[in-house]
């Protein structure tokens, strides 16, 4: 049963159709529902709310995010209610945070659970959303909005003979509800991202026989330094939370840490000693943003490198195993960060052995395990796949999404994502993406852009509500601009220096592009706002259809300029 009647100006089911709820959608189910008065369908593949916290929940999953900053800063209600456990909060006290949102704000009523996106059409004639889903359902709406998580599609590498492996197979960003039994098991982890190097402590501490871990790259971890936090620690984060959250929008990192100088260029490895040590005392992601340049300049960030080589030479007992940890191919945090507990401690113990892949190949998989090049067979009981994600893209790209003119998402990106803002793509009218492609996404503390997002987005949906707009979309100049610009701003950082999911080179044969936007939160949010205030730069606003395929790549046309010919059409139609 709908909550709302429709407001918009098609002929539709709904208003909106918002899929995934996770973060990002169960906040865009509120904001249309209860704010505009839309009336609104989520659909969610996962049998409960969620999104990644509902799907990660491997040994050992948790937030690298500080808890009180890992969560919704829009209502004060939530914000008073809910009182985090921990410094960074494990997989199921994320997913309870979640629930409980879902039911505070009564969001479950509007949301079709277990069910799959199978197709996502822009229906020229009728100008609305077609959206149909695995059940065979076709849902109609006026906007569509995709809250899809940035990390989705769990990836699992073409192994030869993968499939001939008769032992349990787990990847971390699918876990099984039940419970997984490690009981003198041989266990081989793969992957050694910011997931392996959270499962990995965990597993050897189950009761295995022997973990085996397959690394191609080494990470550097920080870390984490997880404490409990007490009525105590709460009292003092809630007299301050206001502020901190500010903060935290306001920084480039969606974190309200300080850095600590502009950077590290100038000074020598003991001066840097004295600036880090505190920060690798305390834990977290304070160590991160300790230099302002570190992702832009080589000289600071080799040298807060070296830093961390230092550390992990200094954890693990067996040099040669220490080397093996020790990255030399990239620069700190050009790959995703880690945050570690007791990882680098893992390969001091007697019934953990590290492989690296890249002196040891995997050759193949066989009934009993995995041969590596070497002409060696390792048995195992159990192999977990940390091998990560189709990232930012795969989960679009996988829902078969097409908008005007028969054109498909994944023709429209052959070449890697092109959109304007990361909020919409030109061709798929009244389409937005939360979080998508070329926006600051996974650069950042997650619902820090989460909640700008849907705020634009519904802020936006609102406007063409009240001003009888039917149709936005963002020109073709403008898509190009912003795609130019993100590239630019890439190429002035040290991110695009190494393969990575940022750079959309962990599956064989996606294009090599830097994904997320790298110019900061804090610049993006000041950038969509004014492109608001200026009656959307950039967007074509139409009232019909041919409109927008007419306007589409004409210079871009603000709202009140939009309106103005809409009415002057009207006008002549009468
Ligand atoms: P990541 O960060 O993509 O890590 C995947 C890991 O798997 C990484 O160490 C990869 O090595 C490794 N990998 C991938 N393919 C292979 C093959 N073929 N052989 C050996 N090793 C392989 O995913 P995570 O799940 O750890 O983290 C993703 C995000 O989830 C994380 O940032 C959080 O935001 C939550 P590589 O580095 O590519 O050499």
């Amino acid at each position: 049963m709908r909550e709302n009647d429709r407001h918009t100006a098609t002929d539709a089911d709904y208003d909106a159709v918002v899929v995934g709820a996770g973060f990002s959608g169960l906040y865009q189910l509120h904001r249309l529902r209860d704010e505009l008065g839309l009336s609104v369908k989520l659909v969610e593949k996962a049998n409960d709310v969620g999104g990644t916290w509902y799907w990660n929940r491997y040994p050992g999953a948790r937030c690298d995010s500080e808890s009180h900053i890992y969560c919704y800063s829009f209502n004060d209600e939530i914000m008073e209610e809910w009182q985090w456990s921990e410094r960074y909060p494990r997989q199921p006290e994320v997913l309870e945070y979640l629930r409980f949102v879902a039911d505070h704000l009564d969001l479950r009523k509007d949301i079709e659970f277990g069910t799959e996106v199978t197709s996502a059409t822009f229906e020229e004639d009728t100008g609305t959303w077609q959206v149909e889903t695995d059940d065979g359902e076709t849902l109609s709406s006026q906007f569509f909005v995709t809250a899809v998580g940035c990390l989705s599609t769990p990836y699992v590498p073409d192994f030869e003979n993968r499939d001939a492996y008769q032992g349990e197979t787990y990847h971390t960003g699918k876990w099984p509800h039940d419970p997984v039994d490690f009981e003198d098991k041989r266990v081989a982890v793969i992957g050694t991202g910011a997931s392996g190097i959270q499962t990995i402590p965990e597993v050897a501490r189950a009761d295995i026989e022997h973990l085996t871990v397959f690394q191609r790259t080494p990470n550097y971890a920080v870390p984490a330094r997880n404490r409990s936090l007490d009525d105590e620690d709460w009292e003092e984060i809630q007299r301050n939370y206001e502020e901190i959250m500010a903060e935290a929008h306001d920084d480039g990192s969606g974190l309200p840490f300080d850095t600590a100088r502009e950077t590290a260029a100038d000074l020598t490895m003991a001066d840097i000693e004295a600036v880090l040590e505190p920060r690798w005392e305390e834990g977290g992601w304070r160590f991160l943003v300790a230099f302002e340049d570190l992702l832009v300049n080589p000289e600071t960030n080799e040298k807060v490198s070296q830093y961390l080589r230092e550390k992990i030479r200094g954890a693990v007992d067996d040099p040669e195993t220490a080397e093996k940890l020790v990255p030399t191919d990239h620069y700190y945090a050009t790959k995703r960060p880690p945050l570690h507990t007791d990882y680098y401690d893992t390969f001091n113990r007697d019934n953990v052995s590290l492989v690296d892949v890249t002196e040891t190949p995997v050759d193949r998989f066989t009934t009993g395990g995995i041969r590596t090049e070497d002409g060696e067979d390792r048995e195992f009981d159990m192999v977990i796949f940390a091998t990560g994600f189709d990232a930012m893209t795969g989960t679009l790209l996988r829902m078969d999404i097409e908008g005007r003119n028969g054109l498909t998402l994944e023709e429209r990106w052959a070449d890697g994502p092109k959109t304007y803002l990361g909020l919409g793509v030109q061709g798929f009218p009244n389409m937005f993406t939360v979080t998508g492609p070329q926006s600051p996404s996974v650069l950042s503390n997650m619902p820090v852009p989460i909640e700008n997002h849907v705020e634009w987005i519904s802020e936006t949906i609102g406007d063409l509500v009240e001003g009888g707009t039917p149709y936005i979309e963002p020109t073709g100049v403008a898509e190009e601009d912003w795609t130019e610009h993100n590239m630019d701003l890439a190429q002035e950082t040290l991110y695009t220096t190494v393969d990575s999911w940022y750079m959309n080179e962990n599956i064989p044969g996606k294009p090599t592009v830097f994904v997320p936007y790298p110019g900061g939160v804090d610049i993006y949010q000041d950038t969509i706002r004014e492109v608001r205030e200026k009656g959307y730069e950039g967007f074509t606003l139409a009232d019909s259809v041919d409109d927008l395929g007419r306007r589409g790549e004409s210079p871009q046309l603000g709202v009140f300029e939009a309106m103005e010919l809409l009415h002057a059409d009207l006008m002549e139609m009468a």
